[in-house]
């Protein structure tokens, strides 16, 4: 399966060209509006006698609509940064010297049916898989009928949901996670439909391979045998660096002891070396033969961008040798030399590429700008989550283990929860560390893990393997295979074991899922429910096991936030939570898994709480308390304290979610009251309560008759020694201090 590496950098390319001076005369042979040739269309061969004897290997129309094409994108990068010299674009990052490899391997894919992540220099893989120049260059000068972004990204952050190309983010590597997830959702689904799943095309560069995201993909295609092509376009720079100050080996020699990973490099300037080796690539992964890197050798002729300047870093020969094995270059003199064309008909193709680049352009900048107003828009989607009222409290259909009626915590509400929506939602697939119960094979014998707090026992063993499985101890990996999942249409349900350990998983969460719907403008959604257990109080938890953090994740666009204190409430907002177009972190506290104080009668399953609607925990008219998780029994016990003790009449309002937040209630209750404390278990600088404390401040200011009151761990670490854990978390008394001294004030 394990193909030998092949091939490898090219040497010098055939006859000398100064692009300068290709330019000119391409600009002065263009004479008239060209002839805007059909996509893989002829070029002017038809009839052609061969000079060379040795017959072509691919259609001769195909050769020259790829030349075509291999101009037409080199003509847009050189057309992009003229507009960003004149400042009518903002930003260029070209595809230069990538081109052939990419026209290569579009000729074995599938647009509209295969599934595409690619890379910002796939420039030419766009013009091979449909794009038009027009559509690209709209992304440039910021149009809003960009149809990739709106005008919101930068040039050459791809989207075209029409043809399975997904939206792309900057951050290098980090498109190969979703990437696998959108193999493995495609791999899923064709295990259902019984039909071939599509393939899944991800590209980046040499650079971008030292990414440990890089890594984990590798690590979770090979080991689900996954139907992905990974590109690694090798020019030897990542900006400035050189791929030698990267890695220790070239990429092709680093990956070629993964078990099922198919791997070969070749010249990606040597067109049909690269065609064949895409047709059998493609082939052996339609196949069925699991995933397969292709190394391709290319050249950056250009800087890596328009802030980049390389002969800051790249000596006059280097350059000029590079020059010399300019793909666009080589590939037109095979043709001619093959008999294919002539001289004059690749000077012609050439020109007429210009002009229609030129063409193109300027008719983007006639196209309309985005309308200030909507920076917002598409942000998320809160209908789904906002306009299901509650519905009335029926009582679940009981699960096997639990009699009629009875009152359940809320870890196994969380789990009833789940067997009920993954019974209804074939698209829920539970993923994590340990949340699957044993091999299939020894079922009969054992319990079952089902999650370090048994939150997903026996989702294995009703749902099987493929609705409920372990993963790679890998976060970013279990976040980013779900965004995969998500974008190829299913609703994935990835676990972080525990928050503390939630960071690794940070670029998958704020750059990718977070952001798809707003930088797509709405082309695209990521519809996932991350379920994390969080928090301390759990005598010995420490500073790796009790952490809270939540805040952060609440100053994310695009991010629901979920943090429920009781069973009913967990299992109205988890349903909630999965009717979401947009990805929701579903906070569960690990403390008040098993409290006796949490649990309920499993509400029935129209049962659903809208986000953003805070609940009344207790009444007051004194003073009242804003929070959420564990701190909302906290909460309850201080005024019931305060009541028996002072006579207080203090109000207990538990958020339920603090992304979205219910700002209409804190402000009835500090209208209703004059005096508000926040209290959370999160460390108190920057913490939610902040947010909430500025909110009503500058909201609520003429209601208020006492400052805004915070209670909240302090900034340190929660300690390991009771002792120190208990005076590093809020306590009742904490709140009973606070509360007394507000309600004197
Ligand atoms: C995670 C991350 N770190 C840094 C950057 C800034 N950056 C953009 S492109 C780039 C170099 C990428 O090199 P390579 O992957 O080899 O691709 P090439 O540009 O050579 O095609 C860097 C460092 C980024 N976009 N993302
Ligand atoms: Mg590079």
């Amino acid at each position: 399966m394990v193909s030998g590496v092949m091939g490898a950098r090219a040497g010098a390319g055939e006859a000398g060209r100064d692009r300068k001076e290709a330019m000119a005369t391409t600009q002065a042979a263009a004479g008239g509006p060209p002839k805007r040739q059909p996509r893989r269309s002829g070029a002017g061969t038809a009839g052609r006698t061969a000079k060379s004897a040795a017959r072509p290997p691919f259609p001769a129309h195909q050769l020259m609509e790829d030349l075509r094409l291999a101009f037409v994108s080199r003509a847009m990068d050189d057309r992009e940064i003229t507009l960003k010299r004149q400042s009518r674009s903002f930003f260029q990052i070209s595809g230069a010297g990538h081109e052939l490899i990419l026209l290569a391997l579009a000729r074995s894919l599938e647009p509209g049916r295969d599934w595409f992540f690619p890379y910002y220099r796939d420039r030419a893989l766009m013009l091979g898989l449909g794009v038009s120049p027009y559509e690209m260059l709209l992304q440039a000068v910021g149009s809003s009928s960009d149809p990739a972004s709106a005008g919101r990204q930068m040039p050459s952050h791809w989207g075209f949901s029409n043809l399975n190309i997904v939206t792309q983010s900057s951050p290098t590597g980090s498109q190969c996670l979703p990437a696998v997830g959108c193999a493995e959702g495609s791999a899923y689904l064709a295990e259902q439909s019984g039909e071939r799943p599509e393939l899944t095309y991800v590209s980046l560069g040499e650079g971008a391979a030292s990414e440990g995201e890089f890594w984990e993909s590798l690590n979770a295609a090979c080991l689900h045998h996954l139907p992905v092509l990974f590109l690694v376009a090798d020019n030897g720079f990542a900006i400035s660096v050189r791929s030698e100050d990267q890695a220790p080996a070239p990429i092709s020699e680093l990956v070629s002891s993964f078990p099922g990973l198919g791997v070969s490099r070749v010249d990606g300037s040597d067109y049909l070396a690269c065609r064949k080796l895409g047709e059998q690539a493609v082939e052996h992964i339609r196949a069925g033969g699991g995933p397969y890197l292709i190394h391709a050798d290319v050249i950056r002729p250009y800087s890596h961008s328009s802030d980049d300047s390389q002969t800051r870093y790249r000596a006059v020969a280097e350059l000029e040798a590079e020059e010399e094995r300019d793909p666009l270059r080589s590939f037109a003199g095979w043709l001619v030399s093959m008999g294919i064309c002539d001289e004059s008909e690749v000077a012609a193709i050439k020109a007429a590429a210009f002009e229609e680049v030129a063409e193109a352009a300027a008719k983007a900048l006639e196209a309309p700008r985005p309308d200030p107003t909507t920076v917002v828009d598409q942000v998320w989607d809160l209908r789904a989550v906002t306009q299901n009222a509650a519905a009335p409290a029926t009582p679940a259909a009981p699960a096997d283990d639990v009699a009629p009626g009875t009152a359940v915590n809320m870890g196994d509400a969380i789990r009833q929860t789940l067997t009920e929506l993954m019974e209804a939602d074939e698209r829920i697939r539970v993923f994590g560390e340990d949340v699957a119960d044993a091999p299939p094979s020894i079922l009969g014998e054992v319990r079952g893990k089902g999650g370090v707090f048994g939150t997903t026992l026996g989702l294995q063993r009703r749902f099987g393997v493929s609705r409920c499985y372990n993963t790679p101890l890998a976060e970013a990996g279990i976040i980013g295979r779900a965004v995969g999942q998500a974008i190829r249409g299913l609703r994935p349900c990835p676990e972080i074991q525990f928050f503390d350990y939630i960071w690794p998983a940070m670029q998958q969460l704020r750059s990718e899922a977070a952001t798809i719907r707003w930088r797509s403008n709405g082309a695209f959604v990521c519809p996932m429910v991350v379920r994390v257990a969080i928090g301390g109080y759990l005598t010995g938890g420490a500073i790796w096991h009790s952490q809270c953090g939540e805040s952060i994740f609440a100053h994310i666009p695009g991010l629901m936030v979920a943090f429920p204190s009781r069973a009913a409430d967990a299992a109205g907002l988890l349903r909630t939570a999965f009717d979401a177009e947009d990805p929701v972190l579903f906070l569960e506290h690990k403390h008040l898994y098993r409290q006796p104080y949490a649990r309920d009668v499993l509400p029935g399953p129209g049962h659903r709480i809208p986000f953003g609607k805070a609940a009344t925990v207790r009444d007051g008219s004194d003073l009242f308390i804003v929070t959420y998780g564990a701190t909302v029994e906290r909460s309850k016990k201080a005024a019931e304290t305060l009541e028996r003790e002072q006579g207080l009449s203090i109000g207990v309002l538990d958020l339920r979610t603090i992304a979205p937040w219910d700002q209409e209630a804190v402000a009835d209750v500090v209208k209703k009251t004059g005096r508000l404390l926040v209290v959370h278990e999160d460390t108190m600088t920057a913490g939610f309560g902040a947010e909430i404390a500025a909110w009503v401040s500058s909201e609520c200011f003429s209601d208020l008759d006492a400052p805004v009151q915070r209670v909240a761990a302090k900034d340190a670490n929660v300690p390991y020694e009771p002792s120190l854990e208990r005076a590093m978390l809020p306590q009742v008394e904490d709140v009973v201090e606070a509360a007394f001294q507000l309600a004197m004030w």
